[in-house]
């Protein structure tokens, strides 16, 4: 149950990951971040990707770069790990005769075969970088609402400190119900992950991102923006301010545990709140997440260490069981160990081989056999004789007691009364 709560089955580790930095930062080297980038298309992942190179190339800690799109066309950085070198998405949507959507999201599939190796790349670089960078395919629901994008995410974030950049198109998102379903959308992520999470309003060079932090702060504001705007938005005013003002008030706790930073991909504004804030995402990772996944391997651990206890004391008993029966000598009946097999009788156990032990009791097993073949053939023909018998007796039966009398109105008398004169006839 709680394995439903957290981060449901993190596949394990393929490397036992580094112990998490005790205070001995000084001496220890801190485990690089993997910021995930998320968001819907076009909201700037890529952009904000290349964005993030540079900042950490300026500041001399070059980043670690995975790119999950596979198909992004133009590229602004150069990924160390690449999934267009793996699959190619044009020939995948070929090959299985799909469609682009399909395509995409077939050629993850295939990706997600592989990523145990393409972790064992990350945590081989993890001792030189302090940050990972990862890009998400364009449609965001093919790497939030994937099997593959889920077993990604887990086995990144059981690996390594994790945290979602959520990236929102901040200019698109400035009336009321577009912001609110994006917030929806993030909230669905931040349950699913369950990992830190930022959400980061990108574009802020185009249109700032005050709005956005005004309604995620004050409800009464989100509010009055509906009421002002949503009428002209979709000409249905009150069914989608209803709605709406009550979608705000759901919202309240997922706000209260996000971190909400403003950037420009474009022109690098709002980088150092966006680190800070990976910062105190890692922090959130160490607190929170880290011992939630210890938890889970642990009780993962214990109960395999049930099993194979259990495992263990079923065969022990069943040894005893026929340590038991043959040391008493008492031999199973005949048959006795064919009733053994609850699924009945099976052509393998007809075979000549198939108690292969070097006791012979293999050929034990054929005088058991020959003994019970006897004995029902001994039976067979009891019950034959007795069945004649009966036959016999039927007739026998008037025999006594009609003593040396002839049947009435039977000439010949049946082959009865044998060696007597019968009176003839007048
Ligand atoms: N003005 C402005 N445009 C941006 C910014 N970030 C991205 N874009 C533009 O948004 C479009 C989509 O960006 P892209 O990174 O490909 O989005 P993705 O689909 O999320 O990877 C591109 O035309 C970018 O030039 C930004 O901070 N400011
Ligand atoms: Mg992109």
């Amino acid at each position: 149950m709680s394995t439903e709560a957290g981060p449901s089955s993190p596949p394990p580790a393929p490397a036992a990951a580094p112990a998490p930095a005790d205070g001995a930062e000084g001496e220890k080297k801190k485990e690089p971040v993997v910021i995930l980038c998320i968001g819907m298309a076009g909201s700037g992942k890529t952009t904000l990707m290349q964005r993030l190179n540079s900042h950490l190339n300026s500041r001399n800690s070059p980043p670690y770069i995975l790119n999950l799109d596979p198909a992004v066309s133009h590229m602004p950085y150069s990924a160390n790990i690449d999934i267009r070198d793996t699959v190619d998405y044009k020939e995948v949507m070929k090959q299985y005769n799909l469609g682009p959507n399909g395509g995409i999201l077939t050629a993850l599939n295939l990706f997600t075969t592989k990523f145990d190796q393409v972790l064992g790349y990350v945590e081989k670089r993890a001792e030189s970088v302090d940050y990972i960078l990862v890009d998400t395919p364009g449609q965001i629901e093919i790497f939030t609402w994937s099997a593959s994008g889920a077993i990604i995410t887990d086995a990144i974030a059981s690996s390594l400190p994790t945290v979602v950049a959520y990236i929102v198109d901040t200019p698109r998102t400035t009336a009321p119900a577009t912001f609110m379903s994006n917030m929806l959308y993030a909230c669905s992520i931040l349950y699913k992950t369950r990992l830190p999470f930022i959400i980061v309003f990108n574009k802020i060079d185009v249109q700032p991102h005050d709005f956005a932090l005004e309604w995620m702060e004050d409800f009464e504001a989100y509010q009055a923006a509906l009421n002002d705007k949503s009428r002209d938005e979709h000409g249905e005013g009150s069914y989608v301010n209803s709605l709406m003002g009550s979608m705000c008030l759901v919202l309240e706790e997922f706000y209260n545990n996000l971190r909400a930073v403003g950037v420009s991909a474009m022109t690098g504004e709002g980088m150092k709140a966006f680190f800070d804030a990976v910062e105190e995402g890692r922090k959130e990772y160490e607190a929170d997440y880290r011992p939630e996944l210890d938890r889970l391997a642990a009780e993962r651990a214990a109960q395999t260490e049930a099993d194979k206890k259990a495992q263990l004391e079923r065969l022990m008993r069943d040894m005893n069981v026929s340590d038991s029966a043959t040391a008493t000598g008492s031999r199973p009946s005949a048959g006795g160990r064919r009733g053994d097999n609850p699924f009945g009788p099976h052509p393998i156990n007809e075979r000549e081989d198939r108690y292969m032990d070097e006791d012979g009791y293999d050929e034990d097993e054929e005088e058991v056999d020959e003994e019970e073949q006897e004995a029902i053939r001994r039976q067979a023909e009891e019950e034959e004789e007795d069945a004649d018998a009966q036959e016999l007796g039927a007739l026998d039966v008037q025999e006594p007691e009609i003593g040396g009398l002839p049947p009435m109105g039977s000439a010949t008398g049946g082959g009865t009364g044998r060696g007597m004169s019968w009176p003839r006839p007048a």
